[in-house]
Parts: C-alpha cells; sequence; structure tokens
C-alpha cells in the first residue's frame, strides 16, 4: 500500500506565480544513460519584497546551484522530492541549475525518455519538472533557447521547438545544435528528439504567402510510411486556414514519430511527438480506420496550435479549454474530409457517419464515466494526480459542449467567438470562462434578451442529464404538446458533497422535427415559425412547447444530430421506431432508430432466461434490417454502421445492474439470428461490396465499400457455417489490404475451430513479425476473441514478441482483453489477472496503469457474482498500489 498521501489539488486555490520568466535557456548534454542539464534564467518578482522560487523537480540530482552567478549550497536552499525552494531578495535572481536524469531507467515515458535508442520528450502535463527543476506549471511562460550537445553518429538529428539557429561539431567528436522558439511557451510544450531518422518534407506557402517547411520523421527504414501523415499535415493546414481563418504561425513543423509513447500524440510548440501507429501507414499494413485516425490524430495537433498553444490553459482544472475545442475541431475536420467533394445529400450522409462513430465513444467512453466514481465536470473541481484527467470527460464531453455552442450561436457567429477570443487572449493562459465570455458576448449581442449564463453550468456541472419526453396530441385543435423534463442528479464525487447547493437545470439545445404516418416530414407552426425542424432551447426543470398546424398524430424525431449529450427517456413503440428507422430524414435520427430497436432487443434477450430470438422487438430488429439490406439509395459507409449491433461495452452503461455475460451472449444470439435470418441478403451484400481489382486506396467510398462487406462477412460467420468460413478464408488468401485481411483473420479466430485457425494466425505472425503495428493487431485479435480465455492469455503474453514496456503492446493485449471480450474477463480470475496486470504496470508506467485500473471503476453497478469478485480485486490493488496515478483511482473506486 502506498503510505505517501498526496494532496488534493483544488481549482479555488490557484494563485498566481510569484515571478516571472521571460526567458530560460537550457543545456542538454544527451546521453541515454545520464543526461546532464544546465538551465538558467532570471527570475523576475512580480511584486518587491522577499519571495521564495519554487520549482518542481523529480527523479533528478543536484548538480549545483548558483544565485547571480554565485554558488550556493545546500543551507542556503530547501529541496525535497518534489520542490526546490530557493528564497530571494533581488528582484531580479539570476539562477544557474545543473541537474543530471537517466533516460534510459525511465519507463514511465514522462520527462526525457529512451525509445528504440532514441532520446524523446514528454512534458504534458507534468514531465518537465522530470527534465529540470523549474516552474513546471502552464501560466508560467516563458521563451526557450535550447542548446543540444550530443555524440554526432548516435545523434544524428538533435530537435527541439521553434527555429534551428546554429550547428557545430564540437573538438570531443560531439556536435551542438541551438534552437530557439519565438514564442513563449509553457514547459508542457516543450520538447527535444535526438537520435537517427528518416524524413520527408515538403514546402509549402501559408496564406499569406509564407512559405513553411512541414516534416515528418520516422524510424530508419520506414521513411515510406510517411506519405499519409505528411499528406494529413498538409491538409490540416489548409482547412485551419479555410474553416477558421487560423495560419501557421511557424517557419519549420515537424512531426517525430515514437515506438513508446503513453497516447496518441503531442503538441509540442512546432516539433509534435507522435505514437508511431498514428505516423505510419502504407496500404499493405494499415486498416481504413486507421487511416482516418492518423488524419485525425494529426489535424488534432495540428489545431492544438492556435488552440491551446497560441492560448493555452491557465491551470490544470483548464484542461477542457484546449481539449474539448480541439477535439470539436477535429470532429469538424474528419467530417468535412470525409465530405470532400461530394454533393450536399452526400456529404450529408458522410457527416452522419462521422456523427455517429463521434456518439459511439461518447457513450461507450463518457456516459460509463458518468457512472462511475471518476465523475467530473468538464472542468473539475479537484484532483490528485492531473493524469489523471485525462479523460473522456475532458475530451469527448467537452467538445459535446463547443458543438452545443456552435449549434446555439451557428457556424458565422461561433467562427466571430472564436476570433474575439484570440483578439483577446492571443498569447494568454487563460480559463473555460474566459472562452465563454468571448463567445457569450457575440451570441448576446446578437441575440437580443439572451445570454449563455444557464448554459455555464455546463461547466461545472457532472453527470449525464436525462431528458424525458411526453407527448400530447389534440386532433381537435390540431396542436402537439411536447413536454421536456431534465434530471441532473449528483453524481461521483458530488454525492460525497453533502453540503452542495443543488443542481441546477442546464440549457440543452434540442434539435427535433415531426413526422406523419407515412413518415414524411411535417411542417408545423411554432411560435410564428413555419418549419420541418426546430431547434428547442431547453433551459428549466420542466418546460412545454405547442405545435399547431399539425394535421395528424406526429411521430416525434428527437434529439437530432445528438444536438446534446443527454440520455432520452422516450417511450416508443416498436411501431414508431420502425418508422423512424425507415423514413427519418435525419440520418443521424434514423440510425438512431434502428439502434434503439436493436438495443430493446438485446436488453430483452439478455434479460429472457432462454435467449428466445421468439419476441417482438427481435421481429422488429429482423424486419427493419432485411428492409435495410435491400436499401441501395443508402451509402454502404452508412449502412455498415446502422446495421452493426450496440456494443456491450454501450448496452453496459443502460443497464443496472450490468450483466455484461448474459448482454455478450444476447449479442451473438442476435448476430447468429440475424445471419441466419437474413443470409442471402448478406451474401448478395458480401458479392455486390467486392471492389474490382486494382490498387488499395483508402478512400471513404472504398473504405465504405470494405465496411459494408466485411460486417456481411462478420454476420455470415457468426452462423460458423461451413460456406461462410469458407468465404473469410478465401478472403484472408486474396486480401490486398490490412482491412480485408483483418477482418477475414478475426471471424476465422472467433468462429473457427482452433485447429482451423490456428494456421492462419501463425501465417499472419510469419509475415508481419517485423512491423510492431501489425504485430499488436495479432494481439488484438486473440485478445478480443470469445475464444481467448485467461490462460490463453497467459501463454500469449510469454510470447517471445510481447512486453508491458511498450504502451501500444499492452494495450493491445492486455488492455484489449480486459475492456474488449466481455465472454472471457467477467469471471473471478478475469479479474485476478486484471488486477495482477495493474498491478505490474504500476511499476513501470503509472499512468498507463492507472488507465487500466479504471476499466472497472463502476464496479458497484455489476450484478453479483461479478460485484463481489470485483470488490475483492479492488481491495487487493488497494493494499499493492504505488504511484499516486493508481491510488487515487483506488481510492475514488473505494469511496462509493
Ligand atoms: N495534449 C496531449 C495530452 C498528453 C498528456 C499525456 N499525459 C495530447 C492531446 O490531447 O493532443
Ligand atoms: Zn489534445
Amino acid at each position: 500500500m502506498r503510505t505517501e498521501i498526496s494532496p488534493t489539488i483544488n481549482r479555488h486555490d490557484w494563485k498566481a506565480f510569484a515571478f516571472h520568466i521571460p526567458d530560460i535557456s537550457l543545456t542538454l548534454e544527451l546521453d541515454n544513460d545520464l543526461t546532464t542539464v544546465t538551465t538558467q534564467f532570471t527570475a523576475t518578482m512580480l511584486h518587491e519584497g522577499q519571495h521564495v522560487l519554487e520549482l518542481q523537480g523529480e527523479e533528478l540530482t543536484l548538480v549545483s546551484l548558483k544565485v547571480n552567478g554565485q554558488l550556493w549550497d545546500a543551507s542556503r536552499y530547501s529541496l525535497d522530492a518534489q520542490m526546490l525552494r530557493i528564497p530571494l531578495e533581488t528582484t531580479d535572481s539570476q539562477i544557474e541549475i545543473i541537474s543530471q536524469c537517466s533516460p534510459a531507467q525511465n519507463s514511465a515515458l514522462m520527462g526525457l525518455y529512451v525509445s528504440n535508442q532514441q532520446l524523446f520528450t514528454q512534458c504534458e502535463p507534468e514531465g518537465f519538472r522530470r527534465i529540470t527543476w523549474f516552474a513546471d506549471r502552464p501560466d508560467v511562460m516563458s521563451r526557450y533557447r535550447v542548446t543540444l550537445i550530443g555524440d554526432a553518429t548516435r545523434y544524428p538529428l538533435m530537435l527541439s521547438n521553434g527555429n534551428l539557429i546554429a550547428t557545430k561539431q564540437l573538438p570531443d567528436g560531439r556536435q551542438q545544435a541551438i534552437w530557439e522558439d519565438p514564442f513563449p511557451k509553457p514547459s508542457y510544450l516543450f520538447a527535444v528528439v535526438a537520435g537517427n531518422f528518416d524524413c520527408r518534407e515538403k514546402r509549402v506557402n501559408t496564406l499569406s504567402g509564407r512559405e513553411v517547411l512541414l516534416q515528418v520523421y520516422s524510424d530508419l527504414g520506414d521513411g515510406d510510411k510517411t506519405e499519409w501523415a505528411l499528406e494529413s499535415l498538409e491538409r490540416s493546414l489548409r482547412w485551419d486556414e479555410q474553416r477558421f481563418g487560423l495560419e501557421l504561425d511557424l517557419d519549420r513543423y515537424m512531426i517525430v514519430a515514437a515506438r513508446d509513447f503513453n497516447m496518441g500524440a503531442m503538441e509540442n510548440k512546432g516539433l509534435n511527438v507522435f505514437n508511431s501507429a498514428y505516423v505510419l501507414a502504407d496500404p499493405q499494413t494499415t486498416t481504413d480506420a486507421s487511416y482516418r485516425d492518423i488524419e485525425a490524430v494529426i489535424g488534432h495537433e495540428y489545431f492544438h496550435n492556435w488552440t491551446g498553444n497560441r492560448v493555452t490553459c491557465r491551470d490544470w482544472f483548464q484542461l477542457s479549454l484546449k481539449e474539448g475545442l480541439t477535439v470539436f475541431r477535429e470532429q469538424e475536420f474528419s467530417a468535412d474530409m470525409l465530405a470532400d467533394g461530394l454533393d450536399s445529400a452526400e456529404a450529408a450522409s458522410a457527416k452522419a457517419v462521422k456523427r455517429i462513430d463521434d456518439v459511439c465513444t461518447l457513450r461507450v467512453a463518457q456516459f460509463s464515466e458518468d457512472r462511475g466514481p471518476m465523475a467530473h465536470p468538464i472542468r473539475p473541481e479537484s484532483y490528485e494526480e492531473i493524469s489523471n484527467f485525462y479523460t473522456a470527460t475532458i475530451y469527448e464531453k467537452g467538445a459535446e459542449v463547443i458543438r452545443m455552442q456552435h449549434t446555439l450561436l451557428g457556424e458565422a457567429d461561433f467562427q466571430a467567438g472564436i476570433k474575439e477570443y484570440f483578439r483577446r487572449h492571443d498569447g494568454q493562459a487563460v480559463t473555460c470562462d474566459d472562452f465563454i465570455d468571448a463567445m457569450d458576448s457575440v451570441y448576446s449581442r446578437n441575440n437580443p434578451g439572451k445570454n449563455l449564463n444557464t448554459f455555464r453550468r455546463w461547466y461545472q456541472q457532472a453527470g449525464t442529464p436525462t431528458v424525458t419526453v411526453q407527448e400530447q396530441y389534440d386532433a381537435a385543435t390540431r396542436q402537439y404538446r411536447l413536454t421536456l423534463r431534465q434530471h441532473n442528479p449528483a453524481v461521483g464525487i458530488e454525492r460525497l458533497n453533502t453540503n452542495a447547493a443543488p443542481k441546477q437545470p442546464l440549457l440543452i439545445p434540442i434539435k427535433m422535427g415531426l413526422l406523419n404516418q407515412q413518415g414524411q416530414p411535417l411542417r408545423v407552426e411554432l411560435n410564428g415559425e413555419h418549419q420541418h425542424e426546430f431547434l428547442l432551447e431547453l433551459d428549466q426543470a420542466e418546460q412545454s412547447w405547442t405545435f399547431n398546424h399539425v394535421d395528424s398524430q406526429p411521430v416525434l424525431s428527437m434529439l437530432r444530430d445528438f444536438s446534446a449529450p443527454v440520455q432520452l427517456h422516450h417511450e416508443q413503440s416498436l411501431d414508431t421506431l420502425q418508422l423512424l428507422a425507415r423514413f427519418d430524414s435525419n440520418s443521424f435520427g434514423r440510425w438512431e432508430a434502428a439502434q434503439q430497436l436493436a438495443r430493446m432487443a438485446l436488453l430483452a434477450l439478455s434479460s429472457s432466461e432462454q435467449h428466445s430470438v421468439d419476441i417482438a422487438s427481435v421481429q422488429a430488429v429482423v424486419q427493419v434490417w432485411e428492409e435495410l439490406l435491400q436499401d441501395h439509395s443508402l451509402s454502404p459507409a452508412y449502412l455498415a454502421r446502422i446495421l452493426s449491433l450496440p456494443s456491450v461495452r454501450e448496452l453496459q452503461t443502460l443497464q443496472d445492474p450490468m450483466r455484461p455475460l448474459d448482454l455478450a451472449a444476447a449479442r451473438h444470439t442476435l448476430q447468429v439470428h440475424l445471419g441466419t435470418r437474413l443470409a442471402t441478403l448478406w451474401q448478395q451484400r458480401y458479392e455486390q461490396h467486392q471492389l474490382p481489382a486494382q490498387p488499395y486506396s483508402p478512400d471513404a467510398l472504398s473504405a465504405g465499400h470494405r465496411a459494408l462487406k466485411n460486417l456481411a462477412l462478420h454476420y455470415l460467420a457468426a452462423t460458423a457455417s461451413y460456406s461462410a468460413l469458407a468465404l473469410a478464408e478465401t478472403q484472408y488468401d486474396n486480401a490486398n489490404n490490412m482491412t480485408d485481411s483483418l477482418a477475414a483473420l478475426q471471424a476465422i479466430v472467433y468462429y473457427a475451430k482452433p485447429a482451423v485457425s490456428q494456421p492462419y494466425l501463425d501465417r499472419f505472425y510469419a509475415q508481419w513479425q517485423h512491423n510492431p503495428l501489425v504485430v499488436d493487431r495479432w494481439f488484438s485479435v486473440q485478445a478480443c476473441s470469445p475464444q481467448t480465455d485467461v490462460a490463453a492469455l497467459r501463454t500469449l503474453m510469454q510470447h517471445p514478441a510481447f512486453t508491458l514496456r511498450n504502451p501500444n503492446r499492452a494495450r493491445s493485449l492486455i488492455f484489449q482483453f480486459c475492456m474488449n471480450n466481455s465472454t472471457s474477463i467477467h469471471r473471478p480470475e478475469g479479474y485476478e489477472f486484471w488486477a495482477e496486470q495493474v498491478i505490474a504496470l504500476d511499476a513501470l508506467n503509472p499512468e498507463i496503469a492507472a488507465r487500466l485500473a479504471r476499466a472497472f471503476d463502476n464496479w458497484a453497478h455489476y450484478a453479483e457474482p461479478q460485484r463481489h469478485a470485483l470488490h475483492t480485486a479492488f481491495l487487493r490493488l488497494q493494499e499493492q498500489a504505488q504511484s499516486a496515478n493508481v491510488t487515487e483511482i483506488i481510492g475514488k473506486a473505494l469511496n462509493i
């Protein structure tokens, strides 16, 4: 058990730093085993007097400290494991610190570390303090001058933020490179990379005609896999110019791929470090989904250059200021890229596909977070370890909160609000309030009598609101009355604060429309406006709207485009849902209706003893699926979404108590039933969506064909019929791309007998063993297979290619098994295995360990016997956890 208690940091305790540090000079004598860092800066007091300069540092050795040129001995300052305190009396004090760190020993991958013999840094949120003592907080912004010195053969390339000022060979065989970043920045955006890399580059002109150099660096030998990344970077640059009017402010923009990386990527100013999984792509080894993900992550980091770097966060409670906004920008970028070149109807469908994918992510990751002990507002009130707060709430719900502002303001006013935000705050470290103030200034100016005051509560209240829908139609008056009630119960740690004021209603934008019983859109009147679609602003606990000129009992199409991150309580008959699934003109709404039918069928199936498919909701699903399969007006990508069954993880969020094994069994039953009953249609789709022999292209249309074809394959294979498995085997043998190979391999591994699947797994491994990202896939397919139990997983961990030290590898096997193998993990031995892996990872990489610990943090929602078994596993974890990261998760999980 960890005995050291981590203090809770509270949002209201923030105080401005007592010093200004306008410039910092760093000299790093690079060496994988022992790097020496000389840090020099002038600390200027903001207020005259005596002040203690507090500098954070972790796992560093102090070689010397000089103040105003004088060497200070240990009696003049204080030093503990976290902080160097230097009492100062002069207004300006020159500080020089010489320190040492050990990159090769750094398995946490925060600070300066070694990956594949090369040096990388990760400083956000608090990694800079593992490189040198410094005011490691985002509101201290300085201009950096960085001198890198290192062995010329070991580190032929030495990169840092900004511009390369000079290089020179030193007499001792080392070389030196000096970098200067003209923009003041917080320490979390500092970066260094050193080693030997391939580079792909391109010079492009920005909107105003400035030439800039774009570069993508990768491990030697991977240079042929960076074309898509460089193209994606250029597309990001263009999109930010066109949609947001934001131009690249640097002469040089570098991306470097690292094999070992805790997250997806990092937006360090001018020198992004990326997980190689989000850089490297080629047709043989990269799936369609990965091509899209690479484009999205490159966009995300690029967009941070304005929303994050030019305007940054005052403190880490404001994390969603940059992350929510940047995820929103990334989502819009991806949607615009999918819709590029399409006519307006096709573009709307393409964008709906993106919205559906984003909403699925939100529901699985964020709605479940809201149910658990880590539930927090997008601007949290407190934390113990900030690394634990890079959550679905900060990112995905944060993006939803920005999206709602976009919906309320409209594109033009939203862009005007963004412009105002930069006008006010460029170059500053600010708060979420500053952002919404800028938005509100435009909103209240253009909507007299209105403001965003109620809307701001989204920043302070945690939880997924529920909205209950009540409908009333009066044929005599031709009036339709819609009543909505919102409910915002206390969640997570809010429940522990018994003095807290009751939560207040939020402003919830609700996009809706009405259909007649034939499924046609109805044009009706509300407050003098005659329209097919309305945006209702629900800002009271209960509110009603009366629509006029409604000729017959209408069908409500609610929450179109998922206009707010809420849970709807709406009793709808199977007939109504079927009608919406057939006719809703809103593509998102149509998908939602079909999914709702599937959810109802799956929940019903999971609670019936015999899993009998002889129930009305299952019949409704079969009917709708049958019609959709014959509808050739819908895009293949959209069909692939609407015909997929909701995941067990999504279904769990709708159950209390949660019965994942029953849900997994129900899902399998329905999959097999649909596969069998509609076998001919699946078979036809499988054939219709084969692409003619041509080189692979990741474009959205081709990817849509592959997605639908592979969904058909999956439904057929689930029946485990000889002919379906033969189809998968033939597909595997003939595939010319990773999407098709993996889909076939997955079908074989999930549904064929091991004697059949093992040779395929062996072939796959033999072919791709030298490509780490593909080996990750090989582990993942097996980790998620219903045929892989804990014993089989332990055997896989013995494979020579497995290591816990590489986050991608740990995620591909351990995380996939714990989070996505519902049939095998929810057993006592599954939970024991999970706890064991959390402990093993905790000793190496606390940030990753804490993420794994969160896999079951909502243990109390499980039915027995899972609940008890998980509780036991948590108690064991509590005994053994070492890091502040894991300790916070366990503490919160047990304190419910
Ligand atoms: N800003 C980084 C987060 C890195 C945090 C690592 N502990 C990634 C991103 O959101 O772009
Ligand atoms: Zn981000």
